[in-house]
């Protein structure tokens, strides 16, 4: 399957001189989630769309693959980026492939080990900072204007134009738009560019409605849902962990166009639903990707209204369970060995 950029060339930025930049990101699989779509009742389907099969293993490659090939259209010195951690893996990939030098900053101590390890394997100068994510942020839209070093955050309007094509391809899968979107929220370029995908598609005539939005913070990181920025933001699902959105706008015109809306989900939430889609779907995302179903959830408990009797609702899972494997074994026993002989293997087995 060819990448998004030839997927989806005629609604991108995009010229046939652009050099396309490209992992064949995208073509992810929407997959059905029929132990949640049971929780919901009433002929109700879920899908989740599984971002973390994306090359470098999260969302962050769509966007990164237009920021990246528009780069490269004109000089580039080198690309820089704040992170969390995935767009930092995103961005050493496609800047690796492109033969240009990346610059990552991160908050030190703060970024999943997978993450961590990507960024440094694909060579970018990894620089941990003594703050957080916005403060990484600031730093390097000051420095990125100041040394000619293409910023490759989402203030890039490419990424977010690259992001886009995740409603595409769901409204390509199902047929038509979903009643309704789950998805998680940190820097809000995702539910900003997803949003911008529906809407697309609606003004092309290819859907007739558009889903509403549901955007999940951590309790810890969310600014949005309190209306103001959060100093010293703090949850475990640390890709999420941000404080002040830089697409802040573009998150609060999707809740208000699409009727949906902006809620926190606690640490507790987003590990209850993490543990549902490992062991009950056989998903395995990352810690902050399960907040859109924690989100799912929690307003199913509460009895408010997700989606009419026989409607379809996807929640976006993020990123891949295996960029954070500290989180994954946290609080499990890993069994010691047994020795090796039928007798220990079957007793060990419980048979
Ligand atoms: C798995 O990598 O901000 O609301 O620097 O890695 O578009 O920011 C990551 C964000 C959700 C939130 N899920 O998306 C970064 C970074 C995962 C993420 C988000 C991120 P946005």
């Amino acid at each position: 399957m060819a990448g998004l950029i030839e997927r989806y060339r005629d609604r991108l930025p995009v010229d046939l001189e652009t050099p396309v930049i490209s992992l064949e990101e995208g073509s992810t699989p929407l997959i059905p989630a029929p132990a949640l779509s049971k929780i919901l009742g009433e002929e109700r389907s879920v899908f989740l769309k599984f971002e973390g099969l994306n090359p470098t293993c999260s969302f962050k490659d769509r966007g990164m693959t237009l920021a990246v090939s528009k780069a490269m259209e004109s000089e580039c010195r080198g690309v820089i980026c704040a992170s969390t951690g995935n767009t930092s893996a995103a961005a050493a990939a496609y800047a690796a492939r492109a033969g240009v030098p990346c610059y990552v900053v991160l908050p030190a101590g703060k970024v999943a080990a997978g993450k961590l390890a990507q960024a440094l394997v694909h060579g970018a100068k990894v620089i941990p900072i003594e703050g957080n994510f916005d403060q990484a942020l600031q730093l390097v839209v000051e420095i990125a204007e100041k040394e000619g070093i293409t910023l490759v955050n989402s203030l890039n309007p490419y990424r977010i134009e690259g992001q886009k094509t995740v409603a595409f391809e769901i409204v390509d899968a199902l047929g038509a738009a979903p009643n309704t979107h789950f998805l998680p929220v940190g820097n809000a370029g995702n539910i900003t560019a997803t949003w911008r995908g529906y809407r697309q598609y609606h003004e092309e005539g290819v859907i007739h409605s558009a889903p509403r939005m549901f955007g999940c913070q951590a309790a810890g990181a969310a600014p949005i849902v309190h209306g103001k920025p959060i100093e010293n933001p703090e949850t475990i699902a640390t890709a999420i962990r941000i404080g002040n959105p830089a697409s802040w706008q573009g998150a609060t015109t999707a809740i208000k166009e699409s009727e949906g809306e902006i809620s926190a989900v606690s640490d507790e939430q987003i590990l209850e639903a993490y543990a549902h889609l490992a062991a009950k779907e056989g998903v395995f995302c990352e810690p902050a990707s399960a907040a859109s179903v924690a989100g799912l959830l929690a307003r199913h408990r509460a009895g408010l209204e997700i989606c009419p009797q026989g409607g379809v609702v996807v929640c976006t899972l993020t990123g891949h369970g295996l960029k954070d494997p500290e989180r994954a074994i946290a609080g499990l026993d890993i069994p010691p060995p047994v020795s090796s002989d039928l007798d220990s293997l079957r007793q060990r087995m419980g048979l």
